[in-house]
């Protein structure tokens, strides 16, 4: 039998992205979950601030728009009051890893019952390309133009690792750079919503992703990069293994 691909019907607009950005893939593997698990009708979404906010016109889930940082705090809000719902904030390192650091901390620590997509490009992609907390070491950017340095500005943030502490249902870091990693990126995500499902705890997946536009890289080329110096910073699969193992 042939089979056909078609675009998940949740996207139902071409994405607002820049060309090459990572986020365009993972906003199709989050549709493409919620999808085959039947969820995108009872779905909402919390967005960060940031270029997530792109996605509110293409993304055809029920919204609401997070202050900067507080996704957590709103997606525990909505979780807690409408438990039948199935809810994931979408973040970028710049929002959860730096304003938003204390809101995902404690919503882990709590084991809320929702799901968190987090996008992490290395800076604060919508505002040019400032460095953030999960920017390498040597790393040009808008606000470090001669490159991090870890003796001004620490060493960056391992999101994924310091809450794989707390008693978590769910933690995996993916990438996009390859249809491998794709392939995997999307069942990290899919396992992520069924922990949801289940009533597990919290869980979250983060993503490595390009931003070429802020790179000053082409598509291409933030692809090599993403797989060859940010991989190599943060190694790729299951941290908190559903079951509670890690
Ligand atoms: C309280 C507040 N401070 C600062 C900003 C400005 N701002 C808008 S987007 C953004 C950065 C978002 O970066 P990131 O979370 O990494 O997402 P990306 O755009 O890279 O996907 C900032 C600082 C804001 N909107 N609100
Ligand atoms: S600025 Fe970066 S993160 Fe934002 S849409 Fe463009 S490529 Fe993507």
């Amino acid at each position: 039998m042939p089979r056909t691909f078609e675009a998940p019907k949740t996207l139902v607009a071409p994405s607002r992205f820049c060309p090459g950005c990572g986020h365009g893939i993972i906003n199709r593997l989050v549709a493409e979950v919620l999808e085959e698990l039947g969820l995108e009708e009872k779905t909402i979404g919390v967005q960060a601030v940031g270029c997530a906010c792109l996605m509110r016109t293409t993304f055809l889930v029920d919204w609401i728009q997070a202050p900067h940082g507080r996704a957590p705090a709103t997606a525990t809000a909505i979780k807690r009051v409408r438990p039948e719902n199935t809810v994931f904030t979408y973040q970028g390192d710049g929002d959860l890893a730096a304003i938003g650091t204390a809101e995902i901390i404690h919503a882990a620590a709590r084991n809320e019952r929702f799901t968190t997509i987090f996008v992490n490009n290395g800076v604060f992609g919508m505002t040019g390309g400032q460095m953030a907390p999960t920017t390498l070491p040597g790393q040009k950017t808008a606000s470090s133009p001669k490159g991090r340095d870890p003796d001004l500005t620490g060493m960056p943030l391992k999101i994924s690792e310091m809450l794989a502490v707390l008693p978590v249902a769910y933690i995996a870091r993916g990438g996009v750079f390859s249809p491998t990693e794709i392939r995997k990126t999307k069942g990290y995500i899919r396992n992520a919503f069924e922990a949801q499902l289940n009533r597990e705890g919290f869980s979250m997946v983060e993503v490595l992703s390009p931003c070429p536009t802020n790179w000053h890289l082409s598509p291409r080329d933030s692809l090599k990069r993403l797989e060859t110096e940010v991989v190599p910073y943060y190694p790729m699969g299951e941290l908190v293994k559903r079951g509670g193992s890690k």
